[in-house]
């Protein structure tokens, strides 16, 4: 398009020494020509120009979560995590109190204030809870309060915006919403003169569409085209801007929803990408929703520090800072591509659009940056709402220099464990992990030697970081308790300390992987059953999941593990003995279960004490049961360049 940008855009990204012909272009990229061919596309993706993202984040959420809990809607209220406040309520900001301010400080400003410490694991307890002075070498933090209303919440986006509608989760209370298709089909309900090209359109499909009607910004804040001036400058309005209202109007409408239902207040931002739609999110925080049309996108831009940018924030964003001299976006919209791509490589131009608020790789330029033959999605993903795995940790303010002090944590860690998986079987109730993982970190060099049963997997964590893991499968398992996780905790535990070693653990975790629907989980049950418990090194793990099997084959499995535990029995694959409970008229399904897991847990101790036996020395069990015979190839490291090297693999 050749048209001459009108003169209230003309001159919005013009930096110190900017080149007329890029000018041109950056205009046509905030204004761009839609078309019907446009209208009509089912998949442009980020590139799409009537694109419409949202990005929502609760208010203060921790403190709206305890608010809500204990139904104290205004007061100035903080949450607490050990002496360090980690979320604070609008109210209580009034009074000055921000985040990491310790309790007393935040006392003086504000005596009436609400203080409440997060509920805590303490052990003996299968529950969290609010219990009086809660003491760090005792307890465990629990979030879980605050996962299960942030589940409540992305549940209430799925049933609250339009079918098509894409949800992806982006943090514990935030979540990016694609609202892209539904708008679109909203825009060809409203305007149904849409829906056929005309017939003197000369162009056909390429014809541009009629002008836009005026559009109404009842729903949210406008980011101003030009905050130098009182009255915003006449400005006419694109297609976009008709998505951009329209997706508003969704977001409203979840977002009353949200605060009716649940009682927590939301902050939305609306915009054509993510990055934009993230930082626009807190322009008018709280209770609100900013919108950012793209005219006027190089204002709000321009005098920002752009090192608040999504991946300028760290060592790129020194560098740059350092190499031109700038804090601003302004500042860095003056050097030109070229000048910026033979600093900083190709793949710089990156850079060069972010600062314009083009982004195109979204969510996906970590993996650009870091390894370029790797495909780039563009979309925002409807991540599954089940977590692939499940983890409980904890820092420990003294560290465990005896075996037998690990037992207390394992017990506090299982509880945690046991009651998020369970709390997550509420909504999928048939999820399985398909193993469980306990890791524990060593202060550096405390551990010389590797305990006999090690595999060559821990043994390369444990020279780079001191951290040791040792797995197993889960057994199948109906009833998730406390006992059974505890029980399989210590089995590993009694496998990964060694009390003949020095020892000065200092963190602990504890977590199921492999997460899933039964459903997707069948061929590991049957793993299971081939070799059950045993534990295995990562690769042994990968290689069995990736294992082909006919469904004739899963569903014997199924029918056969049904069997078994109606029977309160299971059959090993590799011996084939039945191991039996006695029978017993008063054991509650959860005691079968229980017990039934102990069996096979026990069966499986004396397998692998048997593998043991037969291997020749030092080579670990993995290698002499054959299910690792070839040596690890040892894959080259090649070195990052261009704008790569500043970041570090995650
Ligand atoms: N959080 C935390 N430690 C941090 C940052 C956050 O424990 N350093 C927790 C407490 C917050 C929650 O995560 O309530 C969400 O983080 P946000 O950054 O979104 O902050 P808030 O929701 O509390 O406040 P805001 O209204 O500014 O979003
Ligand atoms: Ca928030």
């Amino acid at each position: 398009m050749s048209a001459k940008p009108p003169s209230h855009l003309k001159s919005l990204w013009k930096g110190k020494e900017k080149a007329a012909e890029s000018e041109l272009l950056d205009f046509e990229d905030l204004n761009p020509t839609i078309t019907y061919r446009t209208l009509f596309a089912q998949n442009l993706g980020v590139r799409d120009p009537l694109r419409v993202i949202a990005l929502c984040d609760s208010d203060a959420f921790y403190a709206a979560c305890e608010m809500v809990r204990l139904d104290i809607p205004d007061k100035p209220l903080v949450v607490l995590q050990w002496q360090m406040l980690i979320a604070v309520n609008y109210p209580a900001r009034k009074f000055g109190i921000t985040r990491m301010m310790n309790v007393q400080e935040a006392k003086k400003l504000c005596p009436e204030l609400e203080i409440i410490h997060v509920a805590t694991y303490k052990e003996g307890e299968k529950e969290p809870g609010y219990w009086d002075n809660p003491d760090t070498r005792t307890h465990k933090v629990s979030l879980d309060l605050y996962r299960r209303e942030s589940v409540k919440m992305l549940q209430m986006y799925k049933d609250g915006l339009p079918e098509n509608a894409e949800i992806e989760k982006a943090s514990i209370d935030e979540a990016f919403m694609d609202l892209t298709r539904p708008v679109r089909q909203i825009i060809l309900d409203r305007y149904p003169y849409l829906a056929q090209v005309p017939e003197d359109a000369l162009l056909g499909l390429d014809t541009p569409l009629p002008p836009p009607p005026p559009v109404s910004w009842e729903f949210g804040v406008l980011v101003p085209i030009d905050p130098s001036v009182e009255e915003e400058p006449e400005v006419p309005s694109t297609w976009h801007d008709v998505a951009l209202s329209i997706g508003a109007e969704c977001m409203e409408k979840v977002r009353q929803q949200i605060s009716a239902k649940l009682g927590y207040t939301t902050s939305a931002g609306i915009a054509r990408n993510k990055f934009l739609a993230k930082l626009c999110a807190s322009y008018r925080k709280p209770m609100n929703q900013s919108i950012l049309r793209n005219a006027a996108i190089p204002n709000y831009l321009k005098p920002m520090a752009f090192q608040k940018i999504r991946f300028l924030g760290g060592k790129l964003g020194k560098s740059l800072a350092g190499e031109y001299d700038v804090s601003t976006v302004a500042d860095l919209l003056a050097i030109s591509l070229d000048e910026m791509q033979n600093k900083f490589g190709e793949e710089s131009i990156w850079i060069y659009e972010v600062l314009r608020g083009i982004d195109y790789t979204e969510g996906t330029a970590m993996f650009w940056l870091i390894d370029f033959r790797r495909p780039i999605q563009f979309v925002v993903k409807e991540k599954q709402t089940v977590n692939k795995s499940m983890l409980a940790s904890k820092n420990l303010p003294q560290p465990i220099t005896k075996v037998s002090e690990g037992y207390q944590w394992l017990r506090v860690l299982a509880a945690e464990l046991a009651l998020r998986l369970n709390e997550a079987r509420e909504t999928t109730p048939n999820l399985w992990p398909k193993t469980i993982v306990l890791s524990a970190r060593n202060v550096k060099g405390m551990y010389g030697s590797l305990s006999p049963n090690s595999d060559s997997l821990i043994s390369c964590s444990i020279a780079q970081d001191s951290r040791r893991s040792k797995q197993a499968p889960w057994p199948f398992v109906k009833e998730v308790t406390v006992d059974i996780v505890a029980a399989a905790a210590d089995r590993l535990w009694k496998e990964l300390a060694d009390p003949h070693a020095p020892m000065k653990i200092i963190g602990i975790s504890l977590g199921f992987t492999g997460v899933e629907g039964v459903e997707s989980g069948l061929k590991s049950i049957d793993t299971f059953f081939k070799n059950p418990l045993k534990p295995t090194s990562k690769r042994a793990l990968e290689e069995d999941l990736t294992e082909s099997e006919s469904d004739a084959t899963t569903q014997r499995t199924i029918r056969n593990i049904s069997k078994d535990l109606a029977r309160a029995s299971f059959v090993c694959s590799r011996c084939g003995q039945r191991s039996s409970l006695p029978p017993s008229a008063t054991r509650t399904e959860e005691e079968r279960q229980t017990a039934l897991a102990m069996i096979q847990m026990e069966h499986e101790d004396f397998h692998l004490a048997l593998d043991l036996s037969k291997a020749p020395d030092n080579v670990p069990p993995a290698t002499k049961t054959g299910t690792d015979p070839k040596p690890k190839k040892k894959r080259r490291k090649e070195s990052p360049h261009g704008i790569a090297k500043f970041f570090s693999k995650v």
